[in-house]
């Protein structure tokens, strides 16, 4: 048995969001995971911001690849489609399910193992082509759910529980997103919810291929010293570039520009995100800059979170495809064939 199912026990006063959900409406099941894994705080972090977007849960589908990471959409959200794939193999079935239904907000969780060694292609497919989509890197630098070997995000030089020293170059996931195309790239660490809420939400307010690299130890076989990906380096060697302070859901609101390093960036969706800036130099909007900013601080050792880049005119895979705007199991027979007229044309077009 993998999960535990939570008894359904509401009490009548807890507090109903806009659409009519209490909070214990987007949990799922009692999580496995071991005491202390970052990863549950991730799934409290994504049960939060859906409840305060006023998601109604039916709305979402979670997709996932193998590995403790992945198991968690079992988790939280349990009245939202889901989808348990394939080790590595989340983005394509993602992107399928997305260009059938566009309507639905597409949520790929995966782990450092599932994204950066087996399923490296597929990660970098879904940045460049802009699917429209949270996707959500649970890194703890090792493959947890067998027993604790260096995934491919483990930083060159750091040692495992046992002593081994990692030879191998990490695989900077964040690096690559923003040079793929990613069009929302943020870094979040698990043990920092007031950090990880207003980053996800960004993340589902935004109209392309929203990438989340969340550093989230493993307690049972990374959190020692020596590791890079443990609690007490990350606390020790976080460097925030900003802060959201929060994402105003209200379009009519205006745009205006703030005194004290704060920046309002408007989202494809409508909504609007505050920005405090912790560096004044820092641009999120610059991508070469966003490139130049994180790997200096990496050399140095230091994890730099925060909403790294942002453009507020992403573009999709839909949009790119010019695919139907209704989901494919509503098109009538009327959509699907327009009829000789229009046959012939098209035929006539192609000779
Ligand atoms: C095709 C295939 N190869 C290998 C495995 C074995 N396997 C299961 S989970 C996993 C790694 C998981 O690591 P990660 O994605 O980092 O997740 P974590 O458990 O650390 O959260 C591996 C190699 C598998 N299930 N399927
Ligand atoms: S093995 Fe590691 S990643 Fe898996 S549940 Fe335990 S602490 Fe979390
Ligand atoms: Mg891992």
């Amino acid at each position: 048995m993998t999960y535990i199912t939570k008894p359904r026990l509401h009490h009548p006063t807890l507090t109903k969001n806009a659409v009519g959900y209490t909070r214990r409406d987007y949990e799922g099941k009692i999580s496995t995971l071991c005491a202390g894994c970052g990863h549950d705080s991730i799934s409290a972090a994504i049960v939060q911001a859906c409840w305060e977007l006023d998601i109604a849960p039916h709305r979402v589908a979670k997709l996932s690849g193998i590995g403790c990471s992945s198991k968690t959409p079992d988790y939280f959200l349990g009245a939202s489609h889901g989808f348990n794939t394939v080790h590595g193999r989340m983005p394509s079935v993602l992107t399928g399910a997305n260009l059938a239904n566009r309507e639905l907000l597409y949520l790929g969780v995966s782990g450092d193992g599932d994204s950066a060694s087996i399923g490296l292609g597929q990660f970098a497919h879904a940045m460049r082509r802009g699917v429209r989509m949270v996707y959500i890197v649970e890194n703890n630098g090792v493959y947890g759910l067998t027993k604790g070997q260096f995934s491919a995000t483990a930083d060159r030089g750091s040692r495992a529980k046992k002593g081994a020293v990692n030879a191998d170059a990490a695989v900077d996931l964040i690096g690559m997103a923003l040079q793929l195309g990613a069009t929302y790239v943020a870094r979040g660490f698990s043990g920092d919810k007031g950090q990880l809420v207003p980053l996800i939400k960004g993340a589902i307010g935004h109209g392309g291929a929203a990438f989340l690299d969340v550093i989230s130890p493993c307690v049972a076989f990374n959190n020692h010293e020596g590791s890079t990906k443990s609690y007490d380096y990350v606390r020790e060697h976080n460097e925030a570039v900003n802060r959201v302070d929060f994402i105003d859901l209200a379009p009519e609101v205006k745009a205006e520009p703030e005194p004290g390093g704060v920046i309002t960036l408007a989202q494809p969706d409508g909504s609007l995100m505050r920005l405090r800036k912790l560096h004044p130099e820092y641009d999120p909007t610059d991508r070469v800059a966003a490139m130049n900013h994180v790997q200096a601080h990496q050399a140095r050792g230091e994890v730099v979170t925060g909403l790294l880049y942002v453009d507020g005119h992403a573009r999709d895979l839909h949009a790119a495809l010019k695919t139907s705007l209704k989901p494919l199991n509503v098109l009538a027979e009327g959509d699907l064939c327009p009829g000789k007229a229009v046959l012939d044309q098209i035929n006539a077009s192609l000779r």
